[in-house]
Order: structure tokens, then sequence, then C-alpha cells
């Protein structure tokens, strides 16, 4: 099979493996089985590539990047790996042709869940990117014996259910225990003194660890390229010892001893709001680390004849926000106590090798580990560490005598607590953050003085998404469309989609950029319809807030809106308003209390306002359960307006709003994150842009100023909304949310949803009287695909690949 295999000869390949492997004639075939019959099919045309792409690595001896992180989101993988291959079309049509409906077929692969939104989506979108651009690149992560959790909705409330995604068999991974390498937790580290005078540590009673690596293939569009995804998995160590320990009656004892080491990689982190110093966490990062650092370590010694001092000429690590910092001390250890190198240089090997990517500012959110923790768990890593503190405060004390007063702001290990984010500081040649204005507030603010001690090292790198899985994939029509009027190009260079603003006054052209955006609406009219039995208008607004649910992401605020619009209808029934529907989509993670009042609020919004007979069509609200990779994916091609309302200074980047961009939404968003390239690029006039800068917000932060309670005195659509909430609506003790009201009046709104209310309603209103504009809307919808090119990771990946990776295509 290759993109040059016809209709009838992928019929007839089909047909033949379905009796071959499936043991089964066509007509009595399922879904499933035609899933794995596909699959299969890729499979064999992926397989000598992937051989080919890692010969042609090593003929040339190539540099590699290495992107280590806790998270890798990657969803499903059969439409885009037939995408990629060039057979997408072919299969779609040869699966009609069968009588099978391809959409059904692809929906059968369990999403690959294993992270929790964007910082392991990005992951994945890099992946994609490297192998497409024709980088040597890999992953390294977790495989996860459970991903994210599935979320239900009960009764308005959200459950969490075990998301066991390997329950069939997944058939992209390929187990290799031939690569497998061993771990050790705990145990004593003895110091001898040699007859050189050097030192040498060995451990004694570690608990050892097997990680297993289950390797995922990383399909480049249309170039033959497969690079390799590794996720490792823990299993105990040998058979042997099970009969050892049968025969010493220590079975059950050995059984639990197997049950604590599979847990390892037993499940995913829910991100939380704020940071929780979970000992098996800790085991997951070191397990993660020790086995890639272990494992890139042989394969430079297969493929170079040269000393590990040469090491950083074909290797660089980035690693994915600080959950992978350890990599630093396991580096320097394994220099140092297996390959014998100084302590001088192995730290020039390490720092030479590491990047480091910031992903958050929200002080709540950083890594510190209890040294106790570390000690115990990870004793020759503490030494390390705390060696490298012991090194890093000396050099402030002796060389830069301004910054004496701070080194508790500034030690690896201060108040007996190890934070991560300073030791990937130290110890990496780069530091980034993810969009302008995130990269600033950590040079600026939250990394001032490391910015002053390592100026070089800090670095800009705006997010990007994969445009061939958002775009081409999951929005096959608007990209039909594009190639019709500007030619193929944009596909290899998303940047091409720039030629699009030559028609953005072509009302032909405008005319089916409608008909395409209604066609999308409809579809997800009818998925909604399907799954939860509401009826959307699909002539209205689709408003979309799909994301995380953070208070930082102000969902709080959307809903606030949407209930503002109903007391409104409810005052003046015969209110002329363009219909909306707003759409949600959001997990909380398992132990944030508000973010879960927030969810039961959307909810119990959508009960009452969907339910209003006098609301009639003008307005519904949806809360999808379960949002993930897969969701996403319908939800974005039909968005009308992108909601991107973070508390400005406190979202990152965002990759969402690139993706709904993308699709041809219009951003209605603060200026935070990545909102604000956005805006450079498409003009104040084709995006909505309202509420209080970053400056702003971290001036009321820093010097106070901001009374919540005033507006609630002044504002009455405020207040009543906030009564509503305190009092139930109707009289009913069941809708009452007491958390929210007294977290917004007595701990002071801390995320400005009362602040920033007002400009709120204001920007809607400005998004209603646009949207009654069709021509002038269709042609700022088309503005913003033209520019999203920008925001192709191709983009992102390329600029760290000639800025940090130093990196050559192949
Ligand atoms: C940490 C410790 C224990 C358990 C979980 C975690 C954990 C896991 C995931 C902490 C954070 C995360 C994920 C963070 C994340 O997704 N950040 C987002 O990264 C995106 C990509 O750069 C940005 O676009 C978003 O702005 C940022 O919020």
């Amino acid at each position: 099979m290759s993109r040059h295999t016809t209709i009838n000869e992928l019929v007839e390949c089909i047909t033949e493996k379905m009796k071959t492997e499936r043991g089964k004639d066509l007509k009595d075939a399922t879904d499933k089985d035609v899933y794995y019959v596909i699959t299969s099919i890729v499979n064999d045309e992926l397989n000598s590539h992937w051989l080919k792409t890692e010969k042609k690595y090593r003929k040339k001896k190539a540099r590699q990047v290495y992107y280590l992180s806790m998270e890798f989101l990657v969803g499903r993988l059969l439409e885009s790996n037939l995408l990629n291959c060039g057979l997408l079309d072919t299969a779609n049509k040869a699966l009609q042709k069968l009588g099978f409906d391809p959409e059904k077929v692809y929906f059968q692969e369990h999403d690959a869940g294993l992270g929790n939104g964007g910082l392991g989506r990005l992951a994945a979108c890099f992946l994609d990117s490297l192998a497409s651009l024709n980088y040597p690149g890999h992953g390294y992560g977790i495989r996860y014996r459970y991903g994210l959790f599935e979320q239900r909705i009960i009764h308005g409330n959200q459950i969490e259910l075990p998301d066991y995604w390997l329950k069939e068999e997944y058939p992209w991974e390929r187990r290799r225990v031939d690569e497998a390498v061993k771990i050790h937790f705990c145990g004593q580290v003895h110091m001898f003194k040699k007859n050189d005078g050097s030192l040498e540590f060995r451990y004694e009673n570690t608990d050892q660890v097997m990680a297993v690596p289950y390797d995922i293939p990383i399909v480049g569009y249309e170039n033959e390229v497969v690079n390799n995804l590794r996720l490792w998995s823990a299993e105990s160590p040998s058979s042997e010892d099970e009969d050892v320990a049968s025969q010493n009656s220590q079975y059950y004892h050995h059984l639990d001893h197997k049950h604590s080491i599979e847990q390892i990689s037993g499940f995913l982190y829910p991100d939380d709001s704020s940071f929780e110093g979970k000992e098996l966490r800790l085991k997951q990062q070191y397990f993660l680390v020790s086995a890639s650092i272990q494992n890139i370590i042989k394969s430079y010694k297969k493929n170079s004849k040269k000393s590990l001092n040469y090491l950083p000429e074909k290797v660089v690590i980035q690693i994915n926000d600080t959950h992978p910092s350890l990599a630093i001390p396991e580096l320097m250890r394994i220099l140092m106590d297996e390959e014998h190198f100084s302590w001088n240089d192995a730290w020039k090997i390490t720092t030479n090798i590491i990047a480091y990517t910031n992903h958050t500012t929200l002080s709540e959110a950083l890594e510190t580990w209890p040294k106790e923790m570390i000690q115990n768990l990870l004793p020759r890593l503490y030494m390390i560490i705390d060696e490298i503190n012991e090194r890093f405060c000396k050099k402030i004390w002796m060389d830069h005598h301004h910054l004496r007063d701070k080194i508790p702001e500034l030690a690896i290990i201060a108040y007996d607590q190890v934070h991560m984010s300073r030791l990937a500081i130290v110890g990496s040649f780069s530091v980034n953050g993810v969009a302008r204005i995130h990269t600033d507030i950590l040079i600026k603010k939250e990394m001032k003085d490391f910015y002053s001690l390592f100026p070089s090292k800090f670095n800009n790198k705006t997010n990007g998404i994969t445009h061939r899985r958002w775009l081409l994939q999951v929005n096959p029509n608007l990209a039909s469309l594009i190639t019709d009027v500007i030619g193929p190009q944009w596909i290899k260079r998303p940047n091409q989609l720039i030629s699009l603003l030559r028609y953005t006054k072509d009302r032909p052209f405008l005319d089916k950029i409608d008909q395409v955006k209604h066609e999308n609406k409809k579809a997800l009219a009818k998925f909604i319809f399907d799954r939860t039995g509401i009826l959307v208008d699909d002539q209205s607004i689709f408003d979309v807030q799909i994301k995380r649910l953070h208070e930082y992401k102000r969902q709080l605020l959307n809903i606030f809106h949407v209930i503002y619009l109903y007391n409104e209808l409810k005052d003046n029934p015969n209110q002329d308003i363009t219909p909306r529907t707003f759409l949600f989509g959001a997990k909380a993670a398992p132990s944030y209390h508000l973010a879960k009042e927030v969810i039961k609020l959307i909810n119990k919004v959508a009960s009452i306002v969907n339910h209003d007979p006098e609301i009639k069509d003008k307005l519904k609200v949806v809360f999808l359960e379960n949002y993930n990779v897969s969701l996403a994916e319908k939800i974005i091609p039909a968005a009308d307006i992108s909601e991107q309302i973070s508390t400005a200074s406190k979202e990152a980047s965002g990759t969402g709003n690139m993706k709904m961009m993308m699709n041809g939404a219009i951003t209605l968003g603060t200026l935070d994150g990545a909102n604000i390239e956005i805006r450079d690029f498409v003009g104040d006039r084709n995006i909505f842009i309202f509420g209080l800068t970053a400056d702003e917000v971290l001036h009321y932060y820093h010097h106070g100023g901001y009374v919540a309670r005033d507006i609630y005195n002044t504002d009455d659509r405020v207040r009543r909304i906030l009564d509503q909430l305190n009092e139930g609506w109707f009289g009913s003790q069941e809708i009452e949310f007491k958390d929210i009201y007294y977290n917004i009046l007595y701990h002071n709104d801390p995320y400005f949803v009362l602040k920033d209310f007002d400009p709120y309603i204001e920007s809607h209103e400005l998004v209603e009287q646009s949207y009654r504009d069709k021509f002038t809307w269709l042609s700022m919808s088309v503005t913003n695909i033209a520019h999203s090119g920008k925001f192709s990771s191709d983009r992102t990946i390329q600029e760290y690949a000639s800025s940090i990776w130093k990196l050559n295509k192949i």
C-alpha cells in the first residue's frame, strides 16, 4: 500500500485481510473488525518506513532531539495516520464502497488520553510537526494503564470513571522487551575513596523496577518519515523471583510488591489547581527520566565511537515543564557514577544538553518536593541536587553581591523544599516560555533574578498546533475550499494561508465559507441531539468554551453572561435577539471543589434555560460531557465564537484559541497568552478584546484597590445573579451555589470575574451586532483563517529546531 494505491486495490486488500487476520468474510465483519484490518494495512505501510527512517538517522549520525514529557495527549491515530500516509481519501472511498461508514470505523479507536490538556496536546502536535518537517525527534513518556479519567455528568455533577484505554488491543504500539532497562529506588549510597583519590559511589538494597518500552510510530505528512514515541511501562524485574518467592512461601508478599511496582505506570495524575507532592508522582517522574536517559546514552554508544564528551553534539533533550527536571541530576549521576566523569565535565555535558520549557506562572502550581521525600526515594540524586545547589548558592555569594539577600528565593533547596523550576533553570542551557506575554512575565517578574544571572538562556517560543489534524483532518470541506482558491501549497507551508486575504471581500467565496460552517454546525447539532437530546438551532451563534475547568479560565464569567441574558429575556420576552447556543466542555480535577461547583452551575443553568418555554429557541446551553481530543475535533469546526477569557497574565498561551481561529471562529478574549499575538496579526477589527490587562491585574494583586463588593453594590445585573446563586432560583434549595457566592464576595473575587463583567457583556453585544452583518462576519472569519498559519506547530518547531536544538532536517 502506498499513496498511489487505488480504491479497488484497497477494497481487495481489506477483503483479503479480513479473512486471513480476522477469520471472517466481509459480510460478517463489524466496524471493529474493519478498524483492525485498516490499522493493520497502515501498519504494514509504516513498518518499512519506520525502519528506513531509523537506519537513515543512524547512517547520517544525525543529531537528535528527545522530547521528555509526562503527558502525550495523542487522541486517535487511525485517521491522522491515513492522512499522513496519503491514504485517507482512498480509505474513505473504499470503506464506503464496502458499505461501511468511515467515521464509525475510526470511532472504534479509544482515545489515547495520556494528558490533562494543553501541555500534553502540545507534545503530540510537536511530534507530528517534527516528523512532517523531516526532523529526527522522538518522544519519551509513560504508558499509563489509565489515562485521564472519563467524565460523566450525573444530576449536573461530575463523576469520574477510570479510563481503561488498553481494554482492547491497542494496535499502534510495539512492545520492545529487548530495550528494557532497570530503575533503582531507595536503598543506601556508600562512598569509597579510590587509590587515585577520587570517590566512588555504590548503591545497596535498592528496589528495582523494570522499564519496558512500548513504541508508537509518529508518521510524517507524505514524506515517509516515521519517528518514535517511546512510552515506558513499569514491570517487576523477573519472573525467576516468582519461583523463589513461592518456594519461600513469600508468594503473597511478592504479589504485593509486584503490584506496587506496576502502580508506577498505573495512572495519569490529574492536573490540580495547586501542586500536591504525592510520592507516587515523584516515582513516576524519576521512572520516566531514568529510563529515557539510560536509553539515550545506550543509543549514543551504539551509534558513535566517540566518548560521551561529545554527547552534546548529538543529543538535545527538551523537558516539557519541570515534571521531567530530574533528568538533570540523573544525567549527572550516570556520567559521574557509571561513566566516571568529574563533576565539572559532567556538568558541562549536562548543561549543554538539557533545555526547559515553562508552561505556567501560577505560583501555586510550581513544583516543590519535600527534601526528605527525595532523600528517601532517590538518595543519590538528592546528594547531587544538594551539590548543584551548594555550588549555585556559592556562586551567587561570591560573584553577585547584590543578590546575596535573595539567596532563599533563588536556592534550589530552601526551607526543606526542592524547587524544581530553579533546578531546571540552573541545569539547562535554554529556558523558554510559550507565548510572548508569558515569556515577558517570566523575564520581568517571576524569574527576574534568574534572568539577570543567565540572560542568554531565556527565549520565547510561541506555541502552535498541527494544521494537518486541526484543519485538514477535522474540517475537510473547509480545507478543500481553501485549496480551490489558493492551491494546495498551504498544506506543506501553512504560512501560505495568508493568500486567503485576497478573498475576504469575495462574495461567492464567502458564501461557500458560510455553507461549510453551516454544514459543520448541522453535524454538531445532530451529534448534540444524539448525545444529549437537546435540540439546538443550527442558525444560532455557536459560542464555544472548551478547556480544563480552572478558576483563572473563568468559565464562571461565561455562565454569568448566560444568566444575565436569561434574566433579560425573562423581563422582556419579546426582545429581539440573535439566537445563541453556548457550548461548554471541561473536566475539573477530582479534588478541585470550586471547579466542580462551576460545572454543576453550568448544568443547572442549562436545565433551566433549555426547559423554559418562554425562552423558546433564543438560548440554549449545552455541557458536553467527557471533553477530550475526539470531542474537540467535532466541536471546533462548528464554532463561531471562541471564548478565551482568562484573567489576564494567567493563561501562559492557550492553544484552543489557535485551533478555533484556524477553523474560522472569531476570538472573544482578554489580552492574555497567545490571544495577544492573534490580535497583532488579525487586527482589532477581527477579534473581540475586552477586560483588564495583565499589568492592571498584577497591579491589583500587588497594591490592592479592587473591592468586588463595590460592584455587587452598584451593578444591579451582578447583584441579581449573585443573589440568585445565594438564595436559589424559584425558591428551590437545590439550585444554590453558596460557595461560589462566598468566593466572590468574601474572598474578593480572586480572578476578577465581576471586574470584567461589564466589558464582557459589552463585547458580547458587539458580537451580536457583528453577526447580524453576515458579509462582514464572514470576512472576519476568513481573515482569521488567513493568519492562522503562524500558529501552525510547524512554525514553532522550526523555531525550536533552529534556535534551541540546532537540528538539521534529514
Ligand atoms: C503536576 C503535578 C502533579 C500532578 C499533575 C501536574 C500537572 C499536570 C499537567 C501540572 C500541570 C499540567 C498541565 C499544564 C498545562 O497544560 N499547561 C498549559 O500548557 C499549554 C501549552 O503550553 C498552554 O497553552 C496553557 O496556557 C497552559 O495552561
